[in-house]
């Protein structure tokens, strides 16, 4: 496949109004800032993505000069935890943003000359994907930091669409094969492949992610405080970090409230619940007389297509997701309430797969049978078989670009600070 150079461009420059936008909506001192010891500067961020643009595209696949090699220690994820980034010698604001400058002029160079050809790493634009996908993760990230931050509203986007309340229940996957993975989206990154068949028995999946007043009745019923609901590792993280609701939850009485984005308003009851961690999603789903689905039953929900028995990109079908699909790249800030996306649903009629809350599986973070390192073991395989577990779907914060059926996230199952929810699932009686 040789891809449209002028869409390739329009995807980088897309991307990079985003990342704009984000650093933008605040001051100096608050892009310096450490918001949260589990987030980096914000502005660490902003120099990390021109950083691994330079090192892909202009040095690897350009074959060009170093635009600054003195700073690529600084913004090597590997070298610095995200708590001593703000004491590193970072470049400031403006610097940064002259250096993200003079890295996308070298870039866009590198593009118009380069011949897409077979080597793998530009066969079908791979590496310019690739940092696209990376800068789009990275505004997730960065999201995630100004949902931290204290202090008032400075980001700002329409509400999603209202929600179809007729949309609950569950849904029948009916036992065996699927294509799991793939091995011809020119973007997949190399955790999503190879494709490869999964046998799975029947099971039942919940139409739409665990919404915040199923959560609630979790709350209310003293799901917090019944040991019988928790796994050992769940109960202790739960007694050591004090949990007893979401992150950003607020107690109002008998109501809660929920800040968001530095606004406070009440939690709303049909929208999917949102900043909770994989133990207490595990203690909702047991509490619930289910559990979690595992990453390959996800997979199955979402792209299986029963009438030819292919695995979709998408629970809707090929296309690229549109407003009307799912709640993705930001374009509202908030969750949208479940039933909001009938167009988005799978064949099968599971709704909100993707977008709206990345969703905890059981699995365990590895490689697929036959994985192969592409391009660099520091992108996946050095996280395979650690303390991960998957996340599928993509939240209202990823965008299209870094999302598909097959897109797999993955982090500890203590962290709540990202867009995580879930979905439940269970055996057939
Ligand atoms: C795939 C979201 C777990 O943010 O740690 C960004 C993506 N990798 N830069 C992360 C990533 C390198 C990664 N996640
Ligand atoms: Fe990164």
């Amino acid at each position: 496949m040789t891809p449209d150079k002028n869409l390739i461009a329009a995807e980088l420059e897309r991307t990079r109004a985003r990342t704009a936008l984000l650093t933008e909506a605040v001051d100096d001192d608050e892009l310096i800032r450490q918001h949260s010891p589990l987030m980096s500067p914000l502005v660490w961020d902003l120099a990390h993505v021109g950083n691994q643009e330079e090192l892909w595209l202009v040095r690897d696949v350009g074959g060009r000069d170093p635009v600054r090699q003195d700073i690529d220690h600084l913004y090597d994820a590997f070298k610095h935890a995200r708590g001593d980034r703000p004491a590193l010698p970072l470049l400031d604001p403006a610097e940064s943003r002259k250096y993200l400058t003079q890295v996308r002029e070298k870039a866009l160079d590198v593009l118009d000359r380069v011949r897409i050809d077979e080597r793998p790493l530009v066969a079908g634009g791979f590496a310019f994907g690739m940092i696209v996908q990376h800068e789009q993760q990275h505004d997730e990230t960065m999201l995630a930091t100004h949902q931290l931050r204290a202090g008032g509203p400075v980001l700002s986007a329409p509400e999603p669409p209202p929600g179809n309340a007729r949309v609950r229940g569950e849904v029948l996957v009916p036992g065996g094969p699927f294509t799991m993975g793939t091995d011809t989206d020119p973007w997949a990154l190399d955790n999503e492949r190879p494709a490869h068949a999964v046998d799975l028995p029947a099971f039942l999946i919940d139409a739409v992610p665990v919404t915040n007043a199923a959560y609630a009745s979790f709350i209310d019923a003293g799901g917090y405080d019944d040991p019988r609901w928790w796994s050992s590792r769940g109960w202790a993280y739960r007694h050591e970090a004090g949990l007893t609701a979401p992150l950003h939850w607020i107690r109002d009485g008998g109501d809660w409230l929920y800040r968001r984005f530095g606004r406070v308003s009440p939690v709303r009851g049909d929208e999917p619940v949102v900043h909770v961690c994989f133990f207490e999603a595990e203690a909702y789903a047991k509490w619930a007389g289910k559990r979690l689905p595992t990453e390959a039953e996800w997979e199955k929900a979402a792209r299986w297509d029963p009438e030819t028995g292919r695995s979709r990109r998408y629970p809707w079908g090929d296309d690229p997701p549109g407003p009307e699909h799912a709640n993705l790249g930001q374009r509202h800030l908030a969750p949208a309430p479940v039933g909001a996306y009938p167009a988005g649903a799978s064949p099968l009629g599971v709704h909100q797969l993707i977008g709206d809350v990345w969703e905890w599986t059981s699995t365990v973070f590895h490689g697929y049978p036959g994985f192969k390192v592409f391009p660099y073991a520091e992108y996946s395989e050095v996280f395979f078989g650690g303390d991960y577990r998957v996340l599928r779907g993509g939240s209202f914060g990823t965008d299209a670009a870094a999302c598909r059926g097959t897109f797999r996230n993955w982090d500890h199952p203590i962290r709540r600070q990202i867009f995580s929810g879930f979905r439940c699932v269970r055996e057939l009686a």
